[in-house]
């Protein structure tokens, strides 16, 4: 079984986004909110676009985002290792009779933030993914498979511990519903039609439960 070598090695990863932030709500000049309080309508509000749940919204705020993820992975290793197809499909190495050779995976993440009271902000993300798989026989004989779909679909409070003057505390509670779909099949030439190893699945599978707590702190300038 080819998905039991150890596979995936050395991979590519690009991150591109663009994050639309909607109706800020004006900045309020109290004790409570100083001048330079983070606001997610400042762009120093947001960590890094690859890191989710990192900030909170004010009452009414919401905001729509978009990711789009690539992976690209080639070369097997075993530990820390590289191992060659040959060794991979010799009946005196590895002796599978099938080896993966390459993956590319790609994701496009659509997320939706609101916030319906103070201090606590709703997220739902749901990925968009298409995988493909290249592969070797022994018998010399190459083939791809894919496999596309939408995937788990996650659901998160972000509720604002402590939102004071440089520093913020969030507590994170999320949740992730196995809606993808973990029996994508494809064409595998002698078996036929057969159902993906785990990696080429779409969904995980799970139910999930994503508990964080973040620490902001805006260091002075
Ligand atoms: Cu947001």
């Amino acid at each position: 079984m080819y998905s039991r070598t150890n596979t995936i090695l050395s991979f590519i990863l690009l991150s591109t986004s663009i994050t639309f932030a909607g109706e800020p709500q004006p900045l309020q000049l109290t004790n409570d909110h100083p001048v330079d309080l983070w606001s997610s309508a400042r762009p120093d509000g947001h960590a890094p676009i690859g890191v989710m749940g990192d900030h909170g919204h004010g009452k009414g705020e919401w905001m729509l985002s978009y990711r789009y993820m690539n992976m690209a992975m080639e070369q097997n290793y075993d530990g820390s290792s590289r191992v060659s197809d040959a060794e991979i499909l010799s009946p005196t190495g590895g002796n599978y009779r099938v080896v993966p050779q390459w993956m590319d995976m790609e994701m496009h993440m659509f997320g939706l933030m609101y916030s319906p009271i103070d201090h606590l902000t709703m997220m739902l993300m749901i990925p968009y993914a298409s995988k493909e798989m290249g592969h070797l026989r022994r018998d010399g004989v190459e083939f791809i498979t894919k496999s596309e779909g939408w995937g788990d679909l996650k659901l998160a409070g972000i509720y604002e511990l402590h939102h004071g003057h440089r520093s913020t505390w969030l507590l994170n509670l999320g949740l992730s519903l196995p809606t993808g779909s973990t029996s994508e099949e494809d064409f595998i030439p002698g078996p036929g039609e057969t159902r993906l190893p785990y990696p080429m699945q779409i969904g995980s599978g799970t139910w999930d439960l994503l508990p964080g707590i973040t620490y902001l702190g805006q260091a002075d300038t």
